[in-house]
């Protein structure tokens, strides 16, 4: 008879000293780490950017920064990160190259999914002066075309009727400012790292909207107290799949139910602007800086503009990873001219950066066939990241009277991703975006006329300002690509758009008969 295999041992405390010296670990005492700073959304990012840069720092200097870290969304931490006493594994991967390591700087779990309670009981504690956030564009509940809070979404309506229970992450830091300011009165840095333009704005914009409807002096307590940074963060980490839990369980043999995956490369550019005390993040890579703008800019309109172009194309083309996509020659032709020639010139400079290297740096990125990103991941909640990616640069182009052949095709793709969800449109695919119901309503009133979908879409103004909206160019761009990528021949919108922007002296000669 066989021996049962012995049951895998569970990541926690205990196993910190028993693990294969291939695992980096925690080289700080984690024991005496006190808690300094929150996190809200404890997410595949959070875990793979901001968590190692404080695991860095803790290693560089101990000191008190562990982190508290909240969900105040699906999925609960109790039983993954709490069951593991906060630790888990961070994996990079390039390739066929594997680097594991454990991080230690999460010294609580905290589950504030039914009611803000327990968020807020952190998030008010004197102890606590630095709160960063990754809540997906959506958490902030702001109009996406300018950024002001959206005072028609259901949790803002809530939270403005009931201020003291609130369900929104506006509501919930409103509230927990104003009970530091009833209460110590400690400063604190709200620290937004989601990939949001001017997220420090936005953040601060949502959060005084609420407070200045309070009366009660909370506004002025905030802008005296409370900093608001922006910050621009990168490193490309896919949701956690099985495949990667079991590759811890095989490798290093331990169970690691809150495992995740990211890329070598990341950055972290955060502006100089704080409250109260600050984890010297910059000592460990991080780069403190006046004006993150120009960064965000090129992260979001090169990296992000590449990836949601290669996501939303890329499932138009039947292709399930960016990395799939970008091995796609066409695409990746595609991809590169349109950053080349239509993103890199509406960028500003960036300290230390040459566009074209970053460009084919991005590229490589999204080569590497370790990360498993899903198109469809990218594709998700593309409403809230169209305007930075691909409207942005557009609008600059207009402004100067430049092509924008290139650029307007992934905003075709979005919508065709987006319809090809609705039952008009045979349901494809499952589709997750705020204003998926709203473009399957315009789907069914239109039917398949491209011209007519077309100027549905682009009049969803809390997307498309409506200068853009009502450009003939734009609309027409938009309009010729959606009727292609809605063919049998979805590529033809792409091959189509290089013909055309291809340089005269460069056009093949018509074929004689
Ligand atoms: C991706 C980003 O899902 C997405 O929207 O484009 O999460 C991207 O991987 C990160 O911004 C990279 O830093």
């Amino acid at each position: 008879m066989r021996a049962a295999a012995a049951p895998v041992e569970t990541l926690g405390p205990e196993l910190l000293s028993r693990l294969p010296s291939a695992v980096q670990k925690p080289s700080y005492d984690r024991t005496a780490l006190a808690p300094g700073m929150a996190h809200i959304g404890v997410g595949a990012f959070h875990r793979c950017h901001q968590a190692e840069y404080t695991d860095d720092l803790l290693s560089h200097r101990p000191d008190s920064w562990g982190v508290i870290g909240i969900n105040i969304r699906p999925p609960r931490l109790a039983e993954t990160l709490g069951g593991q006493g906060g630790l888990y594994t961070r994996l990079i991967r390039q390739d066929i190259h594997v680097e594991a390591r454990v991080i230690g700087g999460i010294v609580r779990v905290v589950d504030s999914q039914e009611s803000a309670a327990p968020a807020l009981e952190v998030l008010a504690s004197s102890g606590i002066d630095m709160v960063t956030l990754t809540v997906t564009e959506k958490g902030y509940c702001q109009i996406p075309s300018n950024g002001a809070l959206d005072l028609d979404h259901p949790d803002i309506v809530h939270d403005l009727a009931n201020p003291q229970t609130p369900r929104s992450v506006p509501g919930m830091l409103a509230r927990a400012l104003e009970l530091r300011m009833a209460s110590h009165g400690r400063p604190v840095t709200l620290l937004s790292c989601d990939n949001i333009p001017t997220n420090g704005v936005i953040l601060e914009t949502v959060v005084q909207a609420l407070a200045s409807r309070r009366n009660n002096g909370l506004a002025d307590w905030i802008s005296a107290n409370v900093a608001f940074p922006s910050a621009m963060v990168d490193r490309i980490a896919p949701a956690t799949t099985p495949a990667d839990i079991e590759l811890v369980a095989r490798r290093f043999g331990y169970h690691d139910a809150a495992v995740v995956v990211g890329e070598p490369f990341r950055q972290w550019v955060i502006e100089q602007k704080f409250a109260g005390r600050v984890p010297r993040w910059d000592l460990v890579g991080a780069t403190f800086v006046g004006d993150v703008t120009p960064f965000e800019h090129l992260k979001m309109r090169v990296l992000n503009g590449a990836q949601t172009t290669l996501a939303t194309l890329g499932v138009l083309a039947g292709l399930e990873h960016t990395s799939d996509a970008i091995a796609d020659p066409l695409l990746a032709a595609f991809v590169r001219r349109m950053l080349v020639e239509e993103t890199l010139p509406t960028l500003m400079p960036v300290p230390g950066v040459a566009p074209q290297a970053y460009v084919e740096q991005s590229l490589g990125r999204l080569r590497n066939t370790a990360i498993r990103h899903r198109n469809h991941q990218i594709a998700t909640d593309g409403s809230q990241k169209i305007v930075q990616r691909l409207l942005n640069p557009i609008r600059d182009r207009l402004a100067k009277g430049e092509s924008i052949a290139l650029l307007s095709v992934p905003v075709a793709g979005w919508i065709a991703y987006l319809i090809q969800a609705s039952a008009r449109f045979g349901k494809r695919w499952p589709v997750s975006d705020p204003y998926a119901g709203k473009v399957a309503e315009i789907a069914d009133a239109t039917g398949r006329d491209p011209e007519m979908l077309a100027a549905g879409i682009l009049a969803i103004d809390t997307i498309f300002d409506p200068g853009l909206a009502t450009n003939g160019d734009f609309r027409g761009a938009v309009t010729s690509a959606l009727d292609k990528l809605l063919s049998d021949d979805p590529m033809a919108a792409v091959r189509h758009s290089l013909e055309q922007g291809e340089p005269a002296r460069l056009k093949r000669p018509a074929q004689s008969a």
